[in-house]
């Protein structure tokens, strides 16, 4: 009932203050329900590749500094985002090339999606790029990428910048070079920390985890293993996340990245929860059903489940998904929160 039209002394109250910049809370519309403007959507390898391609042919490293196309939700036109908390791009980079240091605020992470031969260095540590490998660029931390191989390499970039944006808190430098110099051997974060073993001094600030990169050969093998030993959970089939191994906790203080296996006929039951999900098809073949909308995938495409969807999946074929969420910032701040299948 508008309380507005119950009175017009109230209704010319309410239009006098505004010119105040004041407004009466007791007529806004509120919602009982988690709402977003975030739309569901694929983005198929089919079509993403030849525009990649294309763009290969149109501008270089040296002028586009990130040759990446962005993910921009369809229904968040303008806004640069795939949902209201996090950014998605896909990024190319040819036999030969340099994307040149620089640092920025936002956390960034990276999932390879084809090809051999790049490489990325992080404070003064680099790591060859391998289909299927995670990898972590903590914020503030120098980072160039490049190939030394033959054929072009392409994985998808996921960043926090909604967060530093929204805050108003977005800072970014070139370093002087092109390339950072090197002062850590490859291999020293994975023999640091890739074990279940830490340097005894080593102090965890518990803000970002302090591995560089977690290879796909080792994630498939434990999901292999555990697909043949433990139960299937009824929607998410078998679904590892990804941790920062000096805490246990999400590798970002924003972001979680998860990989998960669903076996061949796999016909999962509907999840939902608050966080914003963009899942990314490392193996196989198969459909999701997000919000009423179903989506067939195979290897390479991208889709965005929004906040408080239901999300099902099918497995044609054995797939090994990847994805990632704004759940790390949704659990420290409480908000967090979820469906399991058959719940509501
Ligand atoms: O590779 O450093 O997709 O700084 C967006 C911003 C990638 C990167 C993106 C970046 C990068």
């Amino acid at each position: 009932m508008s309380n507005a039209a119950a009175s017009p002394e109230l209704a010319a109250f309410s239009q006098s203050i505004r010119e105040r910049s004041l407004n009466p809370l007791w007529e806004r519309n509120v919602s009982q329900q988690p709402g977003t403007p975030c739309a569901p959507h694929i983005w198929r390898w089919s079509d993403v590749e030849p525009e990649l391609l294309k763009a290969c042919k149109l501008i270089g490293t040296k002028d586009a500094d990130r040759r990446v196309l962005m993910l921009e939700n369809p229904a968040m036109k303008g806004s640069s985002f795939i949902a209201q908390t996090i950014f998605t791009g896909v990024q190319i980079i040819l036999p030969g090339e340099v994307a040149s240091a620089h640092r920025h605020t936002p956390n960034a992470l990276r999932f390879v999606m084809k090809g051999e031969g790049a490489y990325t260095a992080v404070s003064g540590e680099r790591t060859m790029m391998r289909p299927g490998d995670f990898i972590v660029t903590p914020n503030w931390s120098w980072h160039d990428h490049g190939n030394i191989g033959k054929e072009p390499v392409v994985w998808m970039d996921g960043l926090d910048s909604a967060f530093t944006r929204f805050f108003g808190a977005t800072f970014r430098e070139d370093y002087p070079q092109d390339t950072q110099p090197l002062h850590r051997g490859e291999g020293d974060s994975t023999a640091a920390f890739g074990s279940a073993l830490l340097p005894v001094e080593f102090k965890a600030d518990g803000a970002v985890s302090p591995l560089l990169v977690y290879p796909y050969a080792r994630t498939r093998q434990a999901l292999t293993h555990l697909q043949k030993s433990a139960p299937l959970h009824p929607a998410h089939g078998v679904k590892l996340r990804y941790a920062n191994p000096a805490t246990g906790k999400h590798p970002f203080p924003t972001m979680a990245a998860f990989m998960q296996l669903l076996p061949a006929g796999f016909e999962g039951k509907p999840s939902r929860s608050t966080e914003n999900a963009v899942f990314n098809v490392a193996e196989g073949e198969g459909s999701v059903t997000i919000a009423g909308q179903r989506f067939e995938f195979g290897p390479r495409d991208i889709f965005v489940a929004p906040s408080w969807s239901d999300v099902a999946f099918k497995a044609r074929r054995e797939c090994v998904i990847f994805s990632y969420s704004d759940r790390a910032a949704q659990e420290a701040m409480g908000f967090f929160r979820e469906m399991g299948a058959g719940e509501g």
